[in-house]
């Protein structure tokens, strides 16, 4: 089906968003634009909603709303478009299905009308990373490309401007990928860690939504998985396409891996000295493997090394935000599971002082502990999960309240000034809060920039 016969089959029928947020804002304005008549639903009050200029707008555009504590009733439109973070089988869809409604989502559709090949890729790390530099890459080797998804930017609406030499890549959640029928061209599954345990009904619910980035291929698929992370790598007898492996820990025989201090397409060359990555970590050496076998045959090696010496990372990422006093302020604010925190402490040589806590997303802060003893000298706890946090540093072994003070009770900007008041000269200041920021911010960029700002603030 095209972007056209997409939107011309709507004509004369109902349609209903529910969730106005990122996914759906640009959908609504761009069914609205065509004459289709769109409910839109949050469970948000309008008083809640903070932002009254958009409801305004979709109020003018015709848009019925439908808001606050009943925003589910009488859902039996003939298109329901479900927003990412709400499970697609509360009661209110359920009903909605048996009385004859479709229920979908932005990310579903475009997979049906998006006219150029589809790069996706999804993990539990990395994923964002990975999703830039493949998109990078291929702009820097003259593609035209739309990058979109779960990094922040909805894509079906932009639909129409796409152009079949193109290329769509994609972050893809396990949220958005839960009820997709289709999977992209080239998929890519960075690693697999218990993550969004609050939403998803367990471990294996959430494994089987990100495989079907890759179970919906033909035999003209190409996927590639971690070999180092265990679940990935159980992934390769259900493959029906090519299978690339990267690997940096474990031995394969075919794939992207680390020759002495080189990324190498395995018996065939060397394609990237690490030492031309400016990225810090050697889990960014992982997405660049990943990335390199995402792109395999269609960007060249020279252009690889001469992005991987520039490209000095995406926002809320490890992010550099200044020196102060000889202290280093790093916002990762997208750290929003122990184990990413853990990826972000490994990424640096020396001991760092840690800001993190948030939203309690149920996850198991144990295995944090001991990277903790490992990597933290000051470790300083605020929001939900400050109880859970330190705990787990308490528990591991080795902990010594001499050599790791931990500082608790105080809030998100406490918090940056207890750290602040602590560092000295050489010291490494990281805000990586190993959970979800929902207590207290909209999403991990607000976190990020608001304490961008405190720390910009620091010496005023
Ligand atoms: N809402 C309801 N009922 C619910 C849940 C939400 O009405 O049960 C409403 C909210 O009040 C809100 C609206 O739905 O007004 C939309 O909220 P949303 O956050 O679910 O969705 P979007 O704003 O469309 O953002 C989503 C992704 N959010 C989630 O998956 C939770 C964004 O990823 C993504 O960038 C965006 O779509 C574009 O595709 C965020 C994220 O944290 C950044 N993703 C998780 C992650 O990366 O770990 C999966």
């Amino acid at each position: 089906m095209t972007f056209t016969e997409w939107l011309d089959s709507l004509k004369d029928k109902t349609v209903a968003i529910v969730g106005i947020g990122v996914s759906n804002t640009p959908l609504i304005r761009l069914l609205t634009d065509r004459g289709v008549a769109v409910t839109a639903c949050d469970r948000a009050t309008r008083e809640k909603f903070q932002n009254e200029p958009l409801l305004t707008e979709l109020e003018e555009r015709g848009v019925k709303l439908q808001m606050g504590e009943h925003y589910l009733d009488g859902l039996d439109h003939d298109f329901i478009f479900r927003s990412p973070g709400i499970r697609p089988d509360i009661p209110a869809f359920e009903a909605a299905k048996e009385r004859g409604s479709v229920i979908t989502s932005e990310m579903e559709v475009f997979f049906d009308v998006c006219p150029c090949k589809k790069i996706a890729v999804t993990g539990s790390d990395g994923k964002t990373t990975t999703t830039t530099i493949i998109a990078k890459l291929l702009e820097a080797e003259g593609y035209t490309v739309h990058l979109g998804g779960n990094i922040g930017h909805p894509l079906l609406a932009e639909t129409g401007e796409m152009k079949q030499s193109d290329i769509a890549v994609l972050e893809l959640s396990s949220f958005q990928l839960m009820t997709m029928h289709d999977s992209p061209d080239i998929a890519v599954i960075t690693n697999l860690a218990p993550n969004h345990l609050d939403i998803h009904k367990g471990m294996e619910e959430y494994v089987s939504a990100k495989e079907n980035i890759y179970l919906w291929q033909n035999e003209n698929g190409t996927v590639v998985l971690n070999h180092d992370n265990e679940i990935t790598r159980s992934f390769a007898p259900k493959v029906k396409g090519k299978l690339t492996w990267f690997a940096r820990q474990t031995a394969i025989d075919t794939g992207v891996t680390l020759e002495g201090d080189a990324i190498v397409v395995k018996g065939d060359r060397t394609v990237l000295p690490t030492s031309d990555i400016l990225l810090p970590g050697v889990h960014n050496w992982e997405n660049y493997m990943a990335a390199i076998a995402a792109v395999d045959g269609l960007v060249s090696d020279e252009t690889i090394r001469a992005f991987a010496r520039t490209f000095g990372g995406v926002e809320h990422r490890i992010e550099l935000i200044r020196e102060l006093n000889g202290v280093k302020y790093y916002n990762d604010s997208i750290a929003s599971s122990p184990s990413r925190t853990q990826a972000g402490l490994r990424s640096f040589r020396q001991k760092v002082i840690l800001i993190a806590g948030g939203y309690d997303k149920h996850l198991d802060y144990t295995e944090l502990g001991p990277e903790i003893i490992a990597h933290v000298k000051a470790l300083v706890l605020t929001g939900a999960t400050a109880g859970k946090i330190k705990t787990a540093a308490e528990g591991a072994e080795g902990y010594d309240p001499v050599k790791l003070p931990i500082y608790d009770g105080l809030d998100f900007e406490g918090a940056l000034n207890k750290a602040h008041e602590i560092a000295r000269p050489g010291d490494v200041v990281i805000l990586s809060p190993a959970s979800a920021s929902f207590d207290q911010f909209k999403n991990f960029m607000v976190r990020g920039n608001t304490f961008k700002q405190l720390v910009w603030q620091l010496d005023k």
